[in-house]
């Protein structure tokens, strides 16, 4: 009686911990290398952890946080573009100037030697926006991919209620390229943001039917639609799992193997590909301009806090090295750590990729959950 008793209670408070402490096997690599990044820290001159921003998984945040970093987005999507109206009249709003920077330097910053730093850059500048023009005084949460691998659907990030990132599009008769039809392809029909424009491009649509063509080449045009998503666990159950995420940081020996494994887009799908093509659509499966979708900055946080748990197994030799190219095809040569990683009107300073390489130093001052 008594054992059983006993027994109820450990299971009692097995459960209690389960529900205010979500670990799985990558946080456990991420507890690993938590030593060497407080070491890191110790070192920045720019950097102290009483300034150190805590990024957590949208999961893990509390309606009220999520709605106020879901509010501060709506705000970059109704502020006033800053860009020349000549050049770019598609970007209508400040979060357009994001996509259009994007788009501007797509075939510089994949598959090259600054993929990783210039996204970093870039998600910390949307960040910034969000704190600096709209109020905000939290962080960029990200997506644990492993952890809604099964069903990204029904995930709070993905559920359509009024504290996720909307759900999926409507049912509709198409085709995703990168993945068997799911039960989306249409319009987003819940959520937040449900009435947001996307403006810009299409430059490379994953989706038929195509979105409406863009009226200039480049995608700078003005070509306003609905925001479109085919979210479907066909590529997360298969290549995003927790599994997954532990044998990419585990099995990749140098930044060469852990790029390349992370971006692979062929018959072996990496985290990166895989992950925006769960959400799929239009823009969200668009190379060019898959930031026109809010869900990619939750996406890249996470490829962020990957990057770094990869690094952290091995800081001091992980830190300072990059592999690749400077553009996709070739051109430009070899990527050089003293390149710089430039973000145009987003961001009022250059880095080199040498500045971006760790968390705690550069411009960066913050942390992972
Ligand atoms: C696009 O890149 C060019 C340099 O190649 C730069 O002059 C221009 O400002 C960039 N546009 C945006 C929107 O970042
Ligand atoms: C941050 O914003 C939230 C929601 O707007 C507010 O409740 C909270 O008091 C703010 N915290 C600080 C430290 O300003
Ligand atoms: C979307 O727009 C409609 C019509 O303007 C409005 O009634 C509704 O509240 C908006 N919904 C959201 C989630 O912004
Ligand atoms: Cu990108």
């Amino acid at each position: 009686m008594l054992g059983n008793l006993k027994t109820a209670m450990l299971g009692l408070s097995l459960l209690l911990f389960a529900a205010i402490a979500y670990g799985d096997a990558v946080s456990s690599l991420w507890d690993q290398g938590k030593a060497a990044l407080d070491a890191q820290l110790l070192k920045s001159t720019t950097c102290t952890k009483d300034k150190l921003l805590v990024r957590r998984e949208w999961g893990d945040l509390s309606a009220a946080d999520r709605k106020a970093y879901i509010k501060a987005v709506l705000c970059v999507t109704s502020r006033p573009s800053t860009l020349d109206q000549t050049k770019y009249p598609g970007a209508k709003t400040r979060y357009d100037d994001f996509v259009a920077v994007h788009i501007n330097q797509t075939m510089t910053i994949h598959g090259t030697g600054n993929f990783l730093s210039w996204h970093r850059y870039y998600t910390w500048a949307y960040e910034q926006v969000l704190r600096n023009e709209c109020g905000y005084n939290g962080t960029q949460p990200y997506w644990d991919w492993g952890r809604w691998a099964a069903n990204p659907e029904t995930s709070p990030i993905f559920d359509g209620t009024d504290t996720s990132m909307s759900g999926n599009g409507e049912k509709i008769t198409h085709q995703s390229f990168m993945a068997p039809a799911g039960n989306g392809g249409g319009c987003i029909t819940s959520g937040p943001f449900k009435n947001m424009t996307v403006n810009l491009g299409p430059i490379s649509p994953a989706i038929s039917p195509a979105p409406p063509t863009n009226p200039q080449r480049d995608g700078f045009g003005y070509n306003p639609r609905c925001l479109r998503r085919d979210i479907s666990n066909y590529l997360s159950s298969r290549y995003t799992r927790t599994e997954d995420i532990v044998n990419l940081i585990k099995n990749s020996k140098d930044i060469a193997s852990f790029q390349n494994t992370m971006q692979a887009a062929g018959v072996a799908m990496g985290v990166h590909a895989s992950g925006h093509f769960t959400i799929a659509g239009d823009p969200a499966g668009d190379f060019f301009v898959s930031p026109g979708d809010p869900a990619f900055y939750l996406h890249h946080a996470m490829i962020d806090r990957t990057w770094t748990i990869w690094q952290a197994q091995d800081l001091q030799k992980r830190l300072q090295v990059i592999s690749g190219g400077r553009s996709m095809m070739g051109a430009g040569g070899v990527a050089a750590l003293t390149d710089e990683v430039n973000l145009y009107s987003l961001a009022d300073k250059k880095w080199k990729i040498s500045e971006l390489v760790s968390i705690t130093d550069g411009p960066f001052c913050y942390t992972y959950a």
